[in-house]
């Protein structure tokens, strides 16, 4: 995923065969409350294809063990299928390395490894790290812990009403005391892309590190660390039609290199004694002890799954689901769209006039229709913008025009019950 200036032309949406992928999750079957099951809560977590539940089953059949250590036929077959997904994912990132990529539990584990690993050795009091307003917790509260570890500053990038950054004001927070500027690719909750690629040139300008949080973008769009020039990109598996509890870390090599490694454990030692351990080599000085193997291997199926269908096929389809969901939602009336930046990927937060976000959550579910609400762990956020929560519709690339009409009928719902 990119930004709109750089980004090739779209390929048209009609080349997305939405049926046959959507025949591809079985959950999406199921009627919820007599409905049909309209799942709107992407930005949470995404529904698992077939092939993703059939990988991770094929592997506790038939090749469970664990890697890295056994002499016999599993253990060779089970490392095989984890280092495979290791490669797969180096192909869906463009990392110019395979030990660039480090497997972690998820996007939160790898903004903290970060966090402690390579920023915190290197802070001291005068330093200053640069976030957003639009960040999830995941990219505040480590760099608050580090923050606190060392002295250093936080620094935040204010936006504007529709949801952009205001780019002046981050120029304005850049100078040499700046040593980390740690961004989210895509808003959870506002939905608006940042513009990644002049955020990065303008924080190396100053000698500053970049930390990407893809949690949402990876999933929607190609992403290419090396075009992109950032430092660290972290993503998790489960938004990305793979399984829970695993997820990315991916750095450059000579800045995993200079990190301290985060935990210790099996497998990220190449000696051990009472006077001194040394580290494994990358990435396996990251991934102490055995790690989710299959959720590495699940994670390689949802990675071959959406790399299949073509990420810029996916994000074009999206989007125009998006167009039509921003428009429907509008065309109702009483209703406030939070985040309408003109980059946005496929989620639509907004507050229904007079009800309260949980409301319409509930009401929405006795549709069928699953949205999120809440303050999508964007406190700071929600400050911004004077609301408590918002309600959210998360797109995926099996959604359709017809579940977005299932949430407006669903919104009308909403609004005659509190009319009464
Ligand atoms: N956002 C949402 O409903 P984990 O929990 O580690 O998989 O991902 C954390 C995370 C980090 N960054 C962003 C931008 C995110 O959106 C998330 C997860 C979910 O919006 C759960 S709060």
């Amino acid at each position: 995923m990119s930004q709109a200036p750089d980004a090739a032309p779209r390929p048209t949406a009609n080349m997305f065969d939405v049926e046959a992928v959507r025949a591809e999750f079985p959950i999406l079957a199921q009627e919820v409350n007599g409905r049909p099951l309209v799942y709107l809560d992407n930005g949470a977590t995404s529904q698992k294809p077939r092939r993703v539940i059939d990988a991770i089953r094929r592997y506790y059949e038939s090749d469970n063990a664990n890697v890295h250590r056994g002499l016999h036929a599993l253990s060779g077959r089970a490392t095989d299928a984890f280092e495979g997904a290791r490669d797969t994912v180096r192909a869906f990132l463009n990392a110019a390395d395979r030990r660039e990529i480090v497997f972690v539990r998820g996007a939160t584990e790898g903004l903290n490894l970060v966090a402690q690993g390579w920023v915190r050795p290197r802070l001291g009091p005068d330093d200053e790290i640069v976030v957003t307003t639009m960040e999830h917790h995941s990219n505040i509260v480590p760099w608050q812990l580090v923050c606190r570890q060392t002295g250093a500053r936080l620094r935040v990038v204010p936006i504007h009403d529709d949801g952009t950054l205001d780019m002046e004001a981050f120029a304005g927070l850049l100078n040499e005391r700046t040593k980390v500027v740690a961004v989210a690719h895509v808003s959870n909750a506002l939905g608006t892309i940042n513009p990644v690629r002049e955020i990065i040139a303008m924080a190396h300008d100053v000698g500053a590190v970049t930390v990407l949080d893809g949690a949402q973008a990876a999933p929607h769009g190609a992403v290419d660390v090396q075009a992109l020039d950032c430092d660290f990109y972290v993503f998790s598996s489960h938004k990305c039609y793979g399984p829970s509890g695993m997820g990315v870390l991916w750095g450059r090599a000579e800045r995993l290199d200079e990190a301290e490694p985060y935990q210790g454990g099996g497998d990220m030692i190449r000696t051990v004694s009472f006077e001194e351990s040394t580290w494994n080599d990358l990435p396996y000085k990251f991934e102490a002890g055995t790690p989710n193997i299959a959720g590495a291997i699940g994670l390689g199926a949802a990675i071959e799954f959406v790399t299949a269908l073509g990420m810029d096929a996916i994000a074009a389809y999206e989007h125009e689901v998006l167009e039509y969901a921003t428009e429907a939602l509008g065309e109702m009336g009483g209703i406030r769209i939070i985040g309408t930046a003109p980059e946005k990927a496929g989620i639509v937060s907004f507050v229904v006039d007079g009800v309260h976000p949980h409301d319409v959550g509930t009401i929405a579910d006795q549709n069928g229709v699953a949205i999120r609400a809440g303050h999508h762990c964007a406190m700071p956020l929600m400050r911004r913008y004077r609301v408590p929560a918002t309600s959210r519709a998360s797109l995926a690339l099996y959604n359709t025009r017809a579940d977005i009409d299932a949430l407006v009928a669903g919104l009308h719902k909403v609004k005659e019950i509190f009319d009464r």
